[in-house]
């Protein structure tokens, strides 16, 4: 798509009038869209591993690892090297194509990102896109992970900056922005989204979309997170959403951010077959792949790909690793 047909100018106004849409003509206009830009039939697949677990300083409202939180979670060191590299090659091994390595830190010191560092390149020398998820960081420590090459990092706005202060007290919305400005500013790609189910209203999901679309790029991925309830969380007991609502937002997300991948992220667990299945028709084209987020559950990987081959729906890696044996055979004939 010609840049200058990305908008980055949206209003409130117009978000929330996309949002009131009926639902089919929203659907269809997010379906619509996707497909001028992807393959409809395709899918994205990223697995995550919790690298440094719990202990966190920050205080997210939703967020199993916060100290703040009496949730019973064990808590784990940075792990060593050979123990990531044996999950990425398993991950790999189920078809993942993108290998994402998650902290439980506020943000990194200099020394830790130097272990996280060499676990990027040896991720890296599995054949995978690496993604990174350390908290806030600073110019420099951008730079460096771009020079380790690094893919992607994932920050979230998580909601609007109106909502925010319900959520998070230890740091601030505009707290989060710098870090995407350091991390694009580097060259690596983005990947921001946020949290539904938070007790937000919809104006607030409006809102937080509206950050997302007018930044001066486009995140690369927009991961699209439900609310995962966690026991001895602030939000735990919040309101359930509407499904119907989730679907909503994430076909908005779509038809803001035509050419970026939405991530039908946390909360799938709780989803059933035909939510998700009306979240990819709504424009959603990637996942998280593999049993386990960071702290909580993930669907069984049987489960999705019984549910992508009932879909017809290819992982990308998958596609490409035929793709990549048919060429192996044909030079093999002659
Ligand atoms: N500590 C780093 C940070 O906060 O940036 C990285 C890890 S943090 C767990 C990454 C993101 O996961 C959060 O920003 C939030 O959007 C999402 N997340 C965490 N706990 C969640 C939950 N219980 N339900 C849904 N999403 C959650
Ligand atoms: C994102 O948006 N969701 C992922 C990833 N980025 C790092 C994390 C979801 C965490 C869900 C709760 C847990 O497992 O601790
Ligand atoms: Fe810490 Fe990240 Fe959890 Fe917030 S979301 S408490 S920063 S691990």
């Amino acid at each position: 798509m010609n840049d200058t047909l990305l908008r980055h100018d949206w209003s409130l106004t117009e978000i929330e009038s996309l949002l009131d849409q009926p639902f089919n003509d929203l659907i269809f206009r997010a379906q619509y869209l996707h497909r001028t830009q992807f393959d409809p039939n395709r899918i994205q697949v990223s697995s995550l591993l919790s690298i440094k677990t719990g202990a966190c300083a920050e205080d997210c409202g939703y967020c199993s690892q916060s100290a703040k939180h009496a949730t019973g979670l064990e808590t784990e060191k940075l792990m060593p090297l050979e123990e990531v590299v044996e999950a990425a090659a398993a991950a790999r091994a189920k078809g993942a194509s993108r290998f994402c390595m998650g902290a439980a830190w506020r943000s990194p010191t200099d020394k830790n990102l130097q272990r996280v560092i060499e676990m990027v390149e040896a991720v890296h020398g599995l054949g995978m896109e690496t993604c990174l998820t350390l908290g806030m960081l600073t110019q420099p420590q951008a730079e460096r992970l771009k020079d380790a090459g690094l893919d992607y990092y994932n920050h979230n706005l998580d909601t609007s900056p109106e909502f925010y202060g319900n959520v998070i007290t230890t740091r601030t919305f505009d707290d989060r922005l710098e870090t995407l400005s350091h991390v694009r500013d580097a060259g690596i790609n983005v990947c921001s989204g946020g949290i539904l189910g938070m007790g937000e209203s919809r104006r607030d999901r409006a809102s937080m979309l509206r950050e997302l679309a007018n930044l001066p790029k486009h995140p690369e991925s927009v991961p699209i997170n439900m609310l995962v309830q966690v026991e001895g969380t602030p939000l735990f007991g919040s309101d359930a959403l509407d499904p119907l609502e989730f679907v909503r937002t994430v076909a908005v997300a779509r038809i803001l951010m035509p050419e970026s991948y939405v991530r039908l992220s946390a909360g799938r667990t709780e989803m059933s077959d035909e939510l998700q299945t009306l979240c990819f028709l709504a424009g959603a084209n990637s996942i998280f792949y593999g049993e386990r987020l960071l702290t909580t559950d993930n669907p069984e990987t049987d489960r999705d790909l019984a549910l992508f081959d009932r879909l017809g729906l290819s992982l990308e890696q998958r596609v490409e690793n035929e793709v990549k044996a048919a060429k192996a055979r044909c030079s093999k004939a002659g």
